[in-house]
């Protein structure tokens, strides 16, 4: 076997969403003829009017662009009233988070120079022609008239409209006394999702069948008749990831990786304000090469246990190590840990010979599929992001409780023994964040975002996937595939076939 540096291995799951905004950066031309003067500028805001943007007194400008080639542009800034330079966006609704913008000035002179924010919402009876209410300020921005710098603005979305399912726009007032500077903005950002209907005078869409009224139309709500939830985010998306370990840490033992083979599938639940309600876990347990009984864990990195509201499905066979809250997750605990089960030998027991699925001679036994149900406190002050779960898989090694092989660089939970990092070929350096990584950065488990064959019997698991050597002395930069099944990556000879 070579030599091995280095090794990455693929990052436990850290599950990361990206809010929907509705931005404007003013590039965007429909007529790609006219690409420069006046008629660019002109095009360019065509475009984002054809799109509900709306403009008093500002128009787009090349010269001295705050980002990209193009920004918007007040005329000389010396009225303070909010209704003579002003953008407006589209109608939107509004989530939670802020609206972001970049401004400044063209010159450094004048007395005042202003940003007012504010809202405005939809009143088809009382309003305007374009069915905009009352204007509703809530921030404002002073410009310091001295110079000409970019500010990189900030101004959260008011609580009374943030995730109210309610159609708004954003006004950006420009306003000023003195001298004769214009206001520049531009990459407004606002979280929200887009609302407005360019095929109907930019009124708020209308005609959206939601059945739960929860503000996700039925066809983008996976729940439709459920208003506690509206979408699935599964993990791996479209298929089964499969984690392996070795179980003789801190010993490097014989580098098989087929001690507990298991398929999974994480499935987390949002509500209509990507917020999370419940994890469903698919635990396909395909292999255990080992003899020792070894329980299998979940700990949420960071998450207090206190917001997790209930756990089922897990499979319990009396360890007597294992104590659980009410409301299923292990006491004890700084973050929540989830013991899924307690025993793999229980779970899925030797059908003959030794291990379960491992020696191709043997008899084979079904895997076993445990599913997994966890909720979360959903209460608004304590709702759960998807950034704010960090799922960090883990074995308890042969009932002793303190004994844990995490992913590398994976913390362990609050149970471990701290005993046994440095000991053997294990390397674990809290200090330098260094977990469960021999010196030579070799791991104990192996977490790949699809299902892939295991070695059997105890062949070296270098010798089975040919690439994975090459991949870790690269630092994870050679062979980023190793674990397709591409001409020459494996040895088929080394890996059990079910
Ligand atoms: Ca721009
Ligand atoms: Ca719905
Ligand atoms: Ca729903
Ligand atoms: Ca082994």
């Amino acid at each position: 076997m070579k030599k091995i540096v280095s090794l990455i291995t693929i990052a436990a799951c850290v599950f990361q969403l990206n809010a929907q905004t509705i931005v404007l950066d003013c590039e965007t031309s429909s007529s790609p003829i006219n690409n420069s003067g006046s008629r660019g500028a002109t095009d360019r805001r065509n475009y984002d009017i054809a799109n509900c943007w709306s403009f008093g007194g500002v128009g787009y400008t090349d010269i001295s662009a705050i980002n990209g080639g193009w920004s918007a542009q007040s005329g000389q800034a010396t009225s303070l009233l909010v209704t003579s330079f002003w953008v407006k966006s589209p109608w939107l609704k509004p989530t939670s988070g802020n609206i972001t913008v970049k401004a400044k000035l063209t010159a450094s002179n004048g007395t005042i120079r202003r940003l007012h924010i504010a809202y405005l919402p939809y009143d088809a009876v009382t309003g305007n022609s374009a069915r905009e209410g009352a204007r509703v300020e809530f921030d404002i921005f002073n410009f310091t008239t001295s110079n000409t710098n970019v500010n990189n603005l900030s101004f959260a979305i008011p609580a009374a409209i943030a995730n109210s399912n309610q159609p708004f726009k954003i006004m950006i007032s420009l306003a000023g006394d003195g001298g004769n500077s214009r206001i520049m903005i531009d990459d407004l950002v606002i979280p929200g999702t887009y609302f407005a209907d360019p095929a109907n005078s930019c009124f708020p869409q209308s005609q959206i069948q939601d059945a739960d009224s929860d503000g996700v139309a039925d066809a983008d709500d996976a729940y439709p008749n459920d208003n506690t939830r509206a979408y699935n985010n599964f993990y791996p998306a479209g298929n089964y990831g499969t984690l392996m370990f070795e179980d003789l840490w801190p010993a490097k033992g014989d580098y098989d990786f087929n001690d507990l083979v298991i398929d999974y599938q994480y499935n987390l639940v949002t509500n209509a304000d990507n917020k999370v309600v419940e994890m469903k876990a698919n635990v396909v347990t395909r292999a255990i090469g080992a003899s020792y009984r070894n329980g299998f864990g979940l700990q949420f990195n960071g998450l207090s246990s206190d917001k997790i509201t209930s756990v089922s499905g897990a499979k319990y066979h009396g360890a007597t190590w294992l104590s659980n809250a009410a409301n299923g997750t292990e006491n004890g605990q700084t973050s929540a840990n989830i013991i899924i089960f307690d025993d793999a030998q229980k779970v899925l027991p030797s059908p003959g010979g030794s291990g379960s699925n491992t020696i191709p001679a043997n008899p084979r036994v079904a895997p076993d599929t445990t599913k997994i149900t966890v909720s979360f406190v959903t209460a608004s002050s304590q709702a759960i992001g998807l950034n704010d779960l960090i799922l960090n898989p883990y074995i308890i090694v042969n009932q002793e409780r303190g004994k844990e092989v995490h992913l590398p660089d994976n913390i362990p939970s609050s149970k471990v023994n701290t005993a046994f990092f440095g000991q053997m070929q294990d390397d674990t350096k809290p200090a330098q964040g260094k977990y469960y990584k021999t010196v030579d950065n070799l791991p104990w488990a192996l977490n790949v975002v699809k299902s892939i064959p295991y070695t059997h019997t105890t062949n070296d698991f270098v010798s089975a996937y040919l690439k994975f050597a090459e991949w870790a002395q690269s630092n994870g930069t050679l062979y980023t595939d190793w674990f397709e099944n591409n001409a020459e990556y494996r040895d088929t000879n080394k890996l059990f076939v079910p």
